[in-house]
This record gives structure tokens, C-alpha cells and sequence, in this order.
């Protein structure tokens, strides 16, 4: 079998979700970095379906988004590493299935609403990190053109920005609420997908120090006061607590390695 290629946008919390499964299940791949706007034409070459990133090219086709990938990570558990389904599959997958549609969405456009509106050029120099010479100018060069689209597509502004905050706070309260009863992981007593998925898609705001990318991002202050008021609450140090114990993507140093 080849090696699969991840292609990822190095900024993007689901990338990382989909990259730590693939770290997780010790499966052999290569992570490849991709243009803005570039993505969604390399997506229709290879047959990706919607066209966001992350997606993986595999020797059984091209599989879209990160639960999909985990998905073929389990299916692909060569190194028989513990599933992530955990003992009630569908429970852990609604689970992970709020933290995408709503922690992940939100948790986006809260960083963008602040970021892309009053410091736009923090923010490129994560989107050209990984990428070739050429590609990293035209990053530069088009950056101008590339912010008002990303502002349309993800929906910015003050307001967005402010309801985002909301949104995330109450979700913060449902995941306080999961292990105010002591409980080690958010379904029972076994890592799942659930917990991986909290994790990454929340690592931005918690920016542990074993997070691959995260510190590259300079955060605007109407961002990291936020952050620094959610600091403590349960959830979050819960996330640190799955990188600190979960993530550790250096191969010598991969304890899921054989
Ligand atoms: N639910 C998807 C969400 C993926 C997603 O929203 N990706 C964003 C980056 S964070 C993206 O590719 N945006 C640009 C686009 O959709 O063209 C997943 O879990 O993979």
C-alpha cells in the first residue's frame, strides 16, 4: 500500500483532528500543505467531495472529511491500535458529531471574526507555512483578494464574532456538565473519537504545547482575553489533558508506535 496523502490547511482544526487520528492509528502518511483556493480544484481532480479540507488520498479512493478519516482509520488498524468507537458507538458519534457542527464552526468563526477583520496579515503567514516558493507568493500577492472571500464564506463581523462567543460558552457548560461527574473522558471510561474530536477542534483556544501547529498563530486580543477567562474551566483543561496524555505525533517518540 502506498503511503496516504493528507492534504490540510496548517491552521485547520479539523486537519489536525483528521492528522492526530492517522498519528493514532500509526498509519503511514505523508501531509501534504495546500493553497487556499487551490484546494477545492485539487479536490475536484481527485474526486473529493465537498472540496474542504482535510481530505486523504488513499489506494481505496479519496475520503472526505475527518470523520470519514477516522472511519478509514479504523477500517485501516494495522497496528491494532484500540478502536475509537468506544462500548456505545452511536452515543460517542453524536457527540462527535455536535463538536463538529457546532464547537468546530463556532470556535472558526470566533478567531476569523476578530483576526481576518482587524489583523488579516497576522493570519497569512499560517496559510502559506508548508508551501512551496511560488505558492507562498501568490499567497501574498492575492492575500487582499483571498480575505474578503473568506470573510463572505465563513460569515464574519463583530456581531458573528460575538454570537460565536456565546455559542462556544454554552457548549463549554455541555462539555463542563459531561465530566462534572468525575468521569475521565466524555463517554465513560475509554478514549474515543469523541475525545479526540473535543480536543483538537478545541486546541486552539487551549493551545497546548504538543499541538503541532497552533503556536504559530498570533491571536488578536479581543481573542485571547476569552481565552484566558475559559483558562480553567473544566473542558478546556480536559483538552489539555488529551494532548498532554494522547498526542504525540513525533515518530521517536510516538508511544503508539510499535
Ligand atoms: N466537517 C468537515 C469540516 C471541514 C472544513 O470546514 N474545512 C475547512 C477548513 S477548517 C475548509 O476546507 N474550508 C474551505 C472550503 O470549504 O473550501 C470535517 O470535519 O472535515
Amino acid at each position: 500500500m502506498k503511503a496516504a496523502i493528507l492534504y490540510v490547511f496548517n491552521i485547520s482544526h479539523y486537519c489536525e483532528k483528521a492528522r492526530w487520528a492517522l498519528d493514532y492509528f500509526g498509519i503511514d502518511h505523508e501531509v501534504r500543505h495546500v493553497m487556499v483556493g487551490a484546494h477545492r480544484h485539487i479536490a475536484k481532480k481527485l474526486g473529493a467531495k465537498p472540496g474542504s479540507v482535510p481530505f486523504l488520498q488513499t489506494d481505496d479512493g479519496v475520503i472526505s472529511g475527518s470523520s470519514a478519516i477516522i472511519d478509514w482509520c479504523e477500517d485501516h488498524n494495522t497496528g491494532k491500535r484500540t478502536s475509537l468507537s468506544g462500548i456505545d458507538p452511536e452515543e460517542v458519534r453524536a457527540i462527535e458529531e455536535r463538536l463538529d457542527d457546532i464547537v468546530g464552526v463556532h470556535v472558526r468563526r470566533f478567531y476569523y471574526s476578530d483576526a481576518l477583520i482587524n489583523e488579516p496579515a497576522s493570519v497569512r503567514p499560517i496559510f502559506s507555512s508548508g508551501l512551496p516558493m511560488w505558492q507562498r507568493a501568490a499567497v501574498t500577492l492575492g492575500w487582499s483578494r483571498i480575505v474578503p472571500l473568506m470573510i463572505k464564506s465563513m460569515d464574519l463581523g463583530v456581531e458573528q464574532g460575538q454570537q460565536s462567543r456565546t455559542v462556544i460558552e454554552a457548549e463549554l457548560d455541555w462539555l463542563d456538565g459531561l465530566l462534572a461527574d468525575g468521569r475521565p473522558y466524555l463517554h465513560g471510561n475509554q478514549w474515543t473519537r469523541a475525545d479526540l474530536t473535543a480536543a483538537a477542534l478545541l486546541g486552539p483556544v487551549v493551545t497546548p504545547k504538543e499541538h503541532p501547529m497552533v503556536h504559530a498563530v498570533v491571536f488578536p486580543k479581543g481573542v485571547l482575553k476569552p481565552m484566558q477567562d475559559w483558562a480553567q474551566r473544566p473542558a478546556l483543561q480536559f483538552v489539555s489533558r488529551m494532548y498532554s496524555t494522547h498526542r504525540i505525533c513525533q515518530a521517536s517518540s510516538n508511544p503508539y508506535k510499535n
